[in-house]
């Protein structure tokens, strides 16, 4: 490989790096529905937090706040709460 080809894929390997390192994020905010007494709610939080990609979950009342990584799917969450018993939707 001659100097200036290495050079172009280092280049484009530390761009991707680079581009891995900002990865975005997103916040996510759900409506939950079918909580119904006070460990509902931790419960619901728990199940978000397992969720690959999420860093960080909030449940308060009927409302749900995530942070998560780009590739996290509202679906992935909207499951999530599904499968901790109760229902969810995207709050836009
Ligand atoms: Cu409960």
């Amino acid at each position: 490989m001659q100097k200036q080809q290495w050079m172009a894929l280092v280049g484009a390997l530390a761009l991707s790096l680079n581009a891995t390192a900002w990865a975005g994020e997103r916040t996510v905010n759900l409506k939950v529905d079918g909580m119904s007494c006070a460990m509902c709610a931790p419960a619901a939080r728990k199940a978000l937090e397992k969720v690959n990609g999420v860093k960080s979950a909030k449940v308060e009342s009927d409302r749900a706040m995530v942070v998560a990584d780009d590739k996290v799917q509202d679906v992935d969450l909207v499951k999530a709460i599904v499968g901790a018993g109760f229902s969810a939707t995207v709050v836009h």
